[in-house]
């Protein structure tokens, strides 16, 4: 950058006032739980521009951090009430910015037992309510003064040096053929299948199912029946290859075997809408139609019967989907008339 360039740049890039400064990151911050919402909910490439976004936006995050730390300093000369409850909301934004970053370039991977991706959106969640109480306690008010040329101009330019550092990091990555180099689009990390961890959403405890009692009941155009274990195994078998990828960083790529679900459950009629699947546990999940020809009810795992912690005796498997769609110990599936977008976003338990 010539050197004229790069002053106008910088002084883009510096907020003019400690509201500009507010404003700005609390806008970025709204983006980096957007954006990481998004990074968490998808499951196929298509949707891999959003985890790149929300890498962009981390970065841009680090570039406004020393304006952020001239305020700071000013509110802290002051001495604000509820100072402590502003360096705890300061001390969970930068665990979760440098765990975010840990994970991403592979540097550490691993704290406790727990993956650096799943501590950092855990300190992101904590994050929301103190972030909430600041941004109510200490209002900036919008102007509309505030939306001006400079305004645009400081975004854009955050935007796209926030951008050619993550390019310039991500690049670094791969050169020197650091951990993260070999990360998934959505950031997790393959294990080996034989490790997989048995794994909750939030708190489903392993249930205890007798495969003799067991029955799974099916709900197709033409009513309900309910098919035993050998009943089931009868229909015959498909195998697909496909990755679980848990939204705490890890995925296991292996060998999928089980009953089609679309042989199991036949005729679609037009009053339907959707797929839905559940677990003895209550945990349940609808699919649109259109993934009704991908979705596989599974009884194995790389040749051998599904452990009682990975969904004994039957589990989903949703190619291309993240893990929690990955419905375990299923013992319903049914055509439903209900549309798969009225179910929220991520499951509730
Ligand atoms: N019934 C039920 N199924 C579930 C879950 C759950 O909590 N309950 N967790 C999901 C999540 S978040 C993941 S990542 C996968 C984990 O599968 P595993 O335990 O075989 O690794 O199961 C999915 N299926
Ligand atoms: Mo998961």
């Amino acid at each position: 950058m010539a050197d004229g360039t790069r002053a106008v740049a910088k002084r883009l890039l510096v907020p003019r006032s400690w509201r500009a400064t507010n404003l700005g990151l609390f806008a970025v911050l709204g983006l980096a739980f957007a954006t990481g919402l998004g990074a968490v909910a998808t499951g196929s490439g298509r949707g891999a521009w959003v985890v790149v976004a929300h890498g962009v936006v981390g970065v841009a995050v680090v570039l406004l951090l020393p304006a952020k730390g001239r305020v700071v300093d000013r509110g802290l000369r002051r001495r604000r009430p509820n100072r402590g409850m502003s360096i705890a909301l300061a001390v969970l934004a930068l665990g979760s910015l440098a765990f975010g970053f840990a994970s991403a370039t592979g540097v550490l991977r691993e704290v406790a037992g727990q993956t650096a991706l799943w501590v950092h959106i855990a300190l992101a969640l904590l994050l929301v309510l103190p972030l909430a109480w600041h941004v109510v306690s200490r209002p900036v008010r919008p102007r509309r003064a505030d939306l001006t040329r400079r305004t645009l101009l400081g975004a854009g330019v955050l935007a796209a040096v926030g951008g050619g550092l993550y390019a310039g990091i991500d690049g670094v990555v791969r050169l020197v053929d650091a951990a993260g180099a070999g990360r998934r689009f959505t950031g997790s990390y393959a294990l080996d299948p034989a490790s997989t961890p048995v794994t909750s959403w939030i708190d489903d405890p392993v249930p205890t199912i007798d495969p003799a009692t067991w029955r799974l009941g099916v709900t197709g155009a033409e009513g309900r029946r309910l098919l035993s274990g050998a009943e089931l195994a009868a229909l015959g078998t498909a195998t697909v290859r496909a990755t679980l990828d848990c939204t705490s960083g890890w995925c296991v790529t292996a060998d999928w075997t089980g009953v089609p679900l679309a042989r199991l459950l036949g005729r679609v009629g037009p009053e339907h809408r959707s797929v839905r699947v559940r677990s003895v546990t209550g945990y349940d999940r609808w699919f649109p139609l259109s993934d009704l020809d991908h979705l596989l009810l599974a009884t194995a795992f790389d040749g051998r019967p599904l452990a009682a912690g990975h969904g004994f005796p039957a589990r989903l498997v949703a190619p291309g989907r993240r893990g929690f769609w990955w419905v375990k110990w299923v013992d319903e599936v049914e055509l439903s008339r209900r549309p798969w977008w009225t179910q929220p976003p991520f499951p509730l338990t």
